[in-house]
């Protein structure tokens, strides 16, 4: 059968843009991010949940956001779900740090990308994730020890701490604890009389600085809380109990979110280490480097610092969290 010319033009130009087609359509396909977010827990997680949305937003990325409401098992599932789904990468918090090679490996196999934010997770097998990009707690742990060994540097007598830690498990709460004992061990004098968890918000913060108050009161000298919500939470138990917070009870914390200024401020709160939840347009530029074939650095730490009572009021108007 012989293709006259009309017909054989036809074929030509159908069959090119048949071609040019898929590239087209694939150049307009958005990348989908499924992204596993630990909570609504503190105003760090608000403010962290916030620079996420945005940044997808600005980077014409399809976000499919879930919240575990603090629940491990929240967050399997939904990684579950990204994967059934064909999300083009998933990014994730890790609540806590064990528990999560089985999923990872699901998501390993089904050759989907994941990216970690905030918190890390414990595996041997560093494959079944690209990148982790967060704080590094130790440091920020270290940074609070140094701070109290400078201010107590003339203390003479025993300096008694009670610590708030986060979720347990979790690595900011296991980190910041290890830092932060690592500096004071240097000298005998600082104790720590009590350490419980907070959970990371204002309301367990209160609640167990209340029991802290009641077994040892006057004996206090110092909260170390793991984040701001819990200090925040552990000044109105202070407060309530006849004393004097950021005088009474050295108060130092971590995150440096707004709340935090404000205590600084009204002069209840001493330090607060800076943890910064904005990682949203970093995540953003990773997902679209991943997409277009990049390597990652396997470890991406956020650069911060620490804000003293002293400073607090020239900082906060530059504050973006
Ligand atoms: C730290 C983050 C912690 C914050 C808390 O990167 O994981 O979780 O310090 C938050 O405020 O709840």
């Amino acid at each position: 059968m012989t293709l006259n010319r009309r017909t054989l033009t036809t074929a030509i130009a159908a069959a090119s843009l048949g071609a040019l087609l898929p590239a087209a359509a694939l150049a307009q396909k958005k990348i989908v991010l499924g992204f596993s977010q630990v909570g609504a827990e503190s105003e760090w997680r608000t403010a962290n949940t916030e620079s996420i949305k945005s940044a997808a937003k600005d980077a014409g990325i399809e976000l499919k956001f879930s919240d575990a409401q603090q629940k491990q098992e929240n967050q399997i599932k939904a990684i579950r779900s990204f994967i059934a789904q064909k999300v083009d990468v998933i990014a994730f918090s890790p609540v806590v740090e064990s528990g999560w090679e089985t999923v990872l490996r699901e998501a390993k196999a089904a050759k989907i990308p994941v990216v970690l934010t905030d918190r890390s997770v414990n595996t041997k097998d560093d494959t079944l994730y690209v990148s982790f990009m967060g704080s590094d707690f130790i440091e920020e742990g270290r940074k609070a020890g140094r701070w109290l060994v400078e201010k107590m540097k003339d203390q003479k007598g025993e300096v008694n701490i009670v610590e708030l830690q986060g979720t347990v498990g979790s690595a900011p709460a296991i980190d910041r604890k290890k830092g932060f004992e690592e500096i004071i061990k240097a000298d005998p004098k600082f104790k720590i009389i009590r350490s419980q968890t907070g959970d990371f918000t204002r309301a367990k913060g209160k609640e167990v600085m209340e029991a802290f108050l009641k077994a040892d009161g006057k004996k206090i000298n110092v909260l170390y809380a793991h984040n701001d919500d819990m200090a925040i939470g552990a000044i109105q138990a202070i407060e309530e109990a006849g004393m004097k917070p950021a005088k009474d009870i050295t108060i130092i914390s971590i995150d440096a979110v707004k709340g935090a200024f404000e205590a600084m401020i009204a002069g209840k709160l001493n330090v607060s280490v800076e943890c910064s939840p904005l990682l949203g347009p970093q995540l953003m530029s990773a997902v679209k480097d991943i997409k277009a074939g990049k390597t990652l650095p396997k470890r991406i730490v956020t650069e911060e610092t620490i804000f003293p009572m002293e400073v607090a009021a020239q900082e906060f108007p530059k504050r973006k969290y």
